[in-house]
């Protein structure tokens, strides 16, 4: 499939995904939240994908929040079915069966952030910058913002990021636990890349487990979380990638999981 505003190329076993409208900061707009939906439900019905990695075209910017030309245009029912849109597609993202990996190569404001958010794992080079703008604009934030960013740093933190609207560089937004690593510009994907084979390599149905298993946990007390773990745990015993995982460790050999 084709998209006006992603380039969507392959890798081995890997999905990158470019926001590409440079001109605008890769600004979010209706149609590129919609194309976001659509390559995500493309690359969850692709058993050859096994990681998926989202960055920004240019050199300047992941993605500088939602398109504000396109926003200001919106009457207040427009904005709300933006808003289910933007909130569906960021939890598709999310609940993806794939681990997706953000690669940060610039601006990470607003929506963007609330994109990088939604993934699994934040990688930023040492250029972006990061931040919730929206009360600058006299709105709130829409994607998730209010809710993800207090679940990934602590309320207090995230309670500054969203009132000041101030920018925190890369080094700051690590130390506050919002991205995992800070790595130079010119590295940035090439990181990306290498942690996402290595996560390709293992036993996929198992990656994808550990991330249900994680993701539906957050969401529960401690006692059900650790219930829905021992379900999918039982699950994974059901699986041939546990036979030839194991057999493989067994027989001192390379494993050559099959999804299955
Ligand atoms: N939207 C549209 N155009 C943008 C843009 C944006 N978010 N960000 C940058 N651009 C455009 C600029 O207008 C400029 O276009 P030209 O003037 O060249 O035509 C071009 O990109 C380059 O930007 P600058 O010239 O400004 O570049 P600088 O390096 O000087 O500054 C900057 C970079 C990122 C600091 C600055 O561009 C900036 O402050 N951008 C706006 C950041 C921002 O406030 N983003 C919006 C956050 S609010 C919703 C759900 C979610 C949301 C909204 C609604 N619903 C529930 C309905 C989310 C809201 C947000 O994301």
């Amino acid at each position: 499939m084709s998209y006006e505003n992603l380039l969507v190329e392959r890798e081995e076993n890997l999905a990158i995904v470019t926001i590409n409208r440079p001109k605008v900061l890769n600004a979010l707009n209706g149609d590129v939240i919609r194309e976001l939906g659509l390559v995500a439900d493309e690359l969850e019905g692709d058993d050859s994908v096994r990681v998926v990695i989202i960055t920004g075209s240019g050199e300047k910017a992941f993605v500088a929040g939602a398109d504000i030309a396109f926003m200001s245009k919106l009457s207040p029912m427009e904005a709300m079915r933006f808003a289910r849109l933007g909130q569906a597609v960021m939890r598709k993202i999310e609940n993806l069966s794939k681990p997706v990996i953000a690669a940060i190569n610039g601006f990470a404001l607003g929506g963007g952030n609330e994109l990088a958010m939604s993934c699994d794992i934040r990688v930023a080079s040492e250029r972006a910058k990061f931040g919730q703008p929206e009360v600058q604009l006299g709105i709130i934030a829409g994607f998730g913002g209010t809710q993800r960013l207090t679940r990934l740093v602590n309320p207090g933190l995230a309670k500054e990021i969203l009132y000041t609207a101030d920018q925190y560089d890369a080094e700051t937004a690590h130390k506050m636990g919002l991205v995992n690593h800070v790595v130079p510009a010119e590295e940035l994907l090439n990181f990306c890349k290498g942690m996402a084979k290595r996560i390709a390599a293992r036993g996929p149905v198992a990656v994808s487990l550990t991330k249900e298993a994680i993701n539906a946990g957050l969401e529960m007390d401690l006692d059900k979380a650790i219930g829905v773990e021992a379900d999918l745990f039982g699950l994974s015993f059901t699986t041939e990638d546990r036979k030839e995982g194991i057999a493989a460790f067994l027989e001192k050999r390379k494993p050559a999981f099959q999804n299955k």
